[in-house]
Formats: C-alpha cells, structure tokens, sequence
C-alpha cells in the first residue's frame, strides 16, 4: 500500500503543512496539489464542495505526491466511509465533543475488529494499492476538531480515544466557544491560553497537534510551539488575496470595491 507521508512526519516528529480546498474543481485542486504542500483538505463542511465534487478532486490531488484529506460535513459514519472509500488518506470531523463522539469517528476509520468501517474501496484501490484493506488502518489519519465549549471541557478524554491520531483546532468555532469574535488568527488572551491547553493535551496524550490559520505568521508560531498539523493557505485566499494584492499596487485607477478587512473570520 502507498504509504501515508504526513504520518510518516508526524512519526518523525516533523511537522505537516496544508492547504485547504473549497472551491469545487479539480483543477483549482491540482493547481494547489503543486505548490510544495504536504497535504490539502477538502472542505466538505464548509466549502461549496459536494460528493461528486470531491471525488475529481481526489482524482486531482493523486497526480502528485500531496496527502489527500477530506473535512467531512459531520460526525457520520456513511461519509466518512465513502470519502475514504474514493482515496481520501485522512478525515477531519468536526465539532467531536466527547469520548463516545471521538469513538463514533475512528469507528468509521477502521476496518473490524477494531471498527466499524465497511468493506468497499473503490478508487482507493488503485490510488493505494491491492493491498489496501490489510494496511489500511495504519496508513488512515483519522483527525477530530477540538471547537465547541464541551470540547474544550473534555479535551484530555477526547485526545485519549485510541485510534485518534490528530486533534486539529479551528480557531473561529473556537473563539465562538469561549464567547468571543470568530477571528481565525487570533491573539485574544483567552484564545492563546486554550490553544495551548489543547496543544499540551495532545502532548500530554502523544496525539499529533494541528491548527488552521490564515497567514504564515501564525502557522510558523504554531509550528514553532510544536503543533505538527498547521494548515498555511486555502484555495479562496490565495486567489483573493493575491488579486487584492495587485489591484492595491496599480496607481491612477478606482477598484470597484474597497478590499475586504484581513481576516473576516471566513475560510
Ligand atoms: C474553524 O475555524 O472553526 C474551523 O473549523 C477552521 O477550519
Ligand atoms: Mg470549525
């Protein structure tokens, strides 16, 4: 089976940095797939992005040696088979709160005897390799977001769930959680001190740590704390901030709308 190269840092003790899909293309996929990333994630949850979208976008993503991650839209065994099913190396779920919900998510990981998932790789197969469900286990990332207030309570028992290879954060639900603005790179007292309880939980439990942010400032803060997950740069971003950018240059010449504030809490 083809190996899973983010574990194999994460092994090493190297951090994995990501980028992240939300527009539903298999181009804009494979354009972000050749851009030194480690990883890409499509956002199932929150991008415009649906099954049939995904799966070119996998299709895309294979043509390098880029991990493929899928954000699925919930905690739902089904789609999470059937991501991994179409090649995805990894699955994010959101909002896991407890034990029996970072249970329910590696459940859907693994093969019986250690879960639940059902028998049925289809493009896998040809991604991975014919010897894909004997490995599979090993090589399957499974990663639960730690964003919501119960999550934040019982982070130590959800990092703890065997099978749980990453707790990954999103900083917007989070500052939500703790009652504050949904601002992605967020330096707000409260923020900073519940991210590095999270970062210390995972320590703690010998979980990989990850993180999205917005910006290179913050991923290198986060990569130099220790987190091994941090996702740089989205699809959206690049293509908005890089045109913003260049409209902003050019002299003599009104835009037609004003620049958008640098992080609106949007990703
Ligand atoms: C959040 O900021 O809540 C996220 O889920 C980022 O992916
Ligand atoms: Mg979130």
């Amino acid at each position: 089976m083809r190996m899973n190269r983010v574990k194999r840092l994460w092994r090493e003790g190297k951090p994995a940095v990501g980028g992240w899909l939300s527009i539903p293309h298999c181009f804009a996929a494979e354009v972000m797939a050749h851009t030194g990333l480690d990883w890409l994630c499509i956002d199932m949850q929150h991008g415009c992005i649906d099954y049939s979208d995904a799966v070119p976008m996998l299709t895309a993503i294979s043509t390098t040696e880029v991990v493929p991650f899928v954000r699925v839209p919930w905690n739902e065994p089904s789609m999470i088979m059937r991501v991994l099913d179409a090649g995805a190396y990894g699955v994010i779920v959101p909002m896991v709160s407890n034990r029996a919900e970072a249970e329910r998510a590696v459940a859907a990981c693994r093969y019986p005897p250690h879960g639940i998932r059902s028998n049925g790789p289809n493009r896998v197969l040809m991604y991975a390799g014919a010897d894909y469900q004997k490995h599979a286990d090993r090589e399957v990332a499974c990663v639960v977001m730690i964003e919501t207030p119960e999550g934040i309570e019982k982070m130590d028992e959800i990092v703890s769930t065997p099978g749980v290879d990453a707790a990954y954060i999103g900083p917007t639900d989070l500052a939500l959680a703790l009652g504050l603005p949904p601002v992605m790179d967020n330096d707000e007292p409260r923020h900073v001190e519940t991210v590095n309880r999270i970062l210390e939980a995972c320590n703690r439990a010998g979980v990989v740590a990850g993180i999205h942010t917005n910006s290179s400032k913050f991923s290198q803060r986060y990569i130099d704390q220790g987190f091994k997950m941090v996702m740089l740069v989205p699809d959206r971003v690049a293509m908005s901030g890089y045109v913003k950018a260049e409209v902003g240059r050019l002299a003599g010449w009104t835009p037609l709308r004003p620049a958008a504030p640098p992080d609106s809490g949007g990703y």
